[in-house]
């Protein structure tokens, strides 16, 4: 922690006492669930870097870009096009909510029977923990679910927050109503940042962000392999980072990273033995420090070889055309890019089943996890269908509803290892 970082933190208002307690905290957790691990990648270094500078280098440069008139755009959903934020000259930062320090400070406000990840992120910006909410020029919200729109408007009060309409049906009606409002959002980012977005601009960042979604399916497709050159944690860890790393330097690092595990995978150079259960976690997105799921299957045996979740495929599977045209053109194909997440909040969501069962079968997987925030009704309903489909194609599941918090830490291992046990049969 050098002084430079410090003053910035001062500077962007951060509180410093309760900042110094959550970093502190920090390096032990990473040390016990990351460094503790036996055989990683060498390519993860740049990751363990990047945890171990968290408010750093990073929001240096945000700060840097800031300073020299250009704008910060927090989000935290992947619906929000991330492409427009990079063609008007801005940086899209999506935001860490996985820490269950900022709970306790959302709750003096927000009601507790709220799920997790809306409380952590609401507290990190009124207990002003993150120099990143504190260097953006503007929170892009969304109406996914009734928690976080009702939020928004109290974050609102805090901080300029512009929120998005996700339809809840994927209609032609639905599709027209979200094409209207990437539209918007165009609108919204020209007028923030003073820039055009131009057809050429939007290609350029289109090409961009498709980049990386190919580095990062890359590093997916080898987590297919037996035995798996790479463990659950680390490759969560990657995505969770990629939400706000630069984009050039993310697709540089992961690059490399799927260089190294191919000799890996070339070699049998595996992280877990033949026969442990190969897991699938599907359901809501685990922001970063959130590991707990991951660090509990992955010291009781199995191994993570998937995450159907928006810290996994659904945020890097799909592709944006890169054929051009207008910037209308372009921003109809982002729109039904984005259509294409198969997020609980839509009705009906059977494509999300569809994938469920494909990643089950592509990853080779023994048996699915179903993950669920505490208090998130969509995917806690969705998990319903998701059993009966599984039950159908006769894999394995287990649904865990849990939070940030550590308490029922061993309640979940001994439902694990039950489940790692059945499986094993
Ligand atoms: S596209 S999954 S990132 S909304 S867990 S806050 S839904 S009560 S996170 Fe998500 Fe976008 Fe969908 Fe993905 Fe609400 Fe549920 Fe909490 Fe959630």
């Amino acid at each position: 922690m050098t002084n430079d970082n410090r003053q910035m933190w001062s500077d962007l208002g951060i509180d410093l006492n309760r900042h110094d307690i959550l970093l502190n905290a920090l390096g032990p957790i990473y040390k016990e669930i990351y460094l503790s691990q036996k055989n990683r990648p060498k390519g993860m270094g740049f990751f363990d870097f990047v945890v171990g500078d968290i408010h750093g280098i990073r929001v240096q440069e945000l700060r840097k870009h800031a300073m020299n008139g250009g704008k910060v755009i927090a989000t935290y959903c992947v619906f929000v096009p991330e492409e427009i934020v990079w063609a008007a000259d801005a940086i899209p930062v999506g935001l860490c909510a996985g820490a269950q320090f900022s709970v306790p400070i959302a709750e003096e406000i927000l009601p507790r029977n709220t799920c997790a990840l809306i409380k952590s992120s609401f507290g990190f910006k009124l207990g002003r923990l993150c120099p990143y909410v504190q260097t953006s020029h503007l929170i892009v919200g969304e109406t996914t679910c009734d928690g976080k729109k009702k939020m928004f408007e109290i974050l609102g009060q805090h901080q300029p927050v512009y929120v998005m309409e996700v339809p809840n049906k994927k209609t032609r009606l639905s599709r027209e109503l979200w094409t209207g409002e990437v539209i918007a959002f165009k609108d919204v980012i020209e007028k923030l940042t003073g820039n055009k977005v131009t057809s050429a601009k939007l290609s350029q960042a289109t090409r961009l962000v498709n980049e990386r979604r190919r580095a990062l399916r890359r590093l997916y497709d080898l987590r297919k392999v037996r035995p798996v050159p790479i463990s659950g944690k680390d490759a969560l860890l990657v995505t969770q980072v990629s939400f706000y790393d630069d984009v050039t330097r993310c697709i540089k690092q992961v690059t490399a990273l799927c260089d190294e595990l191919e000799s890996r995978v070339a070699s049998r150079n595996g992280v877990a033995h033949d026969n442990a259960p190969r897991i699938l976690i599907s359901g809501s997105p685990m922001a970063i420090p959130n590991w707990k799921l991951h660090h509990i299957l992955e010291t009781s045996g199995a191994v993570v070889v998937c995450e159907e979740s928006c810290t996994g495929t659904r945020f890097f599977s799909d592709l944006v055309p890169e054929n051009g045209g207008t910037v209308e053109d372009q921003l109809k194909a982002i729109a039904e890019r984005y259509m294409q997440i198969h997020c609980a909040c839509f009705t009906p969501n059977d494509e999300r089943l569809d994938d469920i069962v494909r990643l089950a079968r592509d990853y080779q997987v023994d048996g699915v996890v179903h993950y669920n925030l505490q208090f998130c009704h969509t995917y806690a309903n969705e998990a319903v269908k998701v059993d009966e489909v599984l039950a159908k194609e006769g894999i394995p599941l287990l649904r865990i509803e849990t939070d940030y918090s550590d308490e029922d830490a061993g309640q979940l291992r001994t439902r694990i290892d039950a489940f790692l046990e059945m499986i094993r049969k």
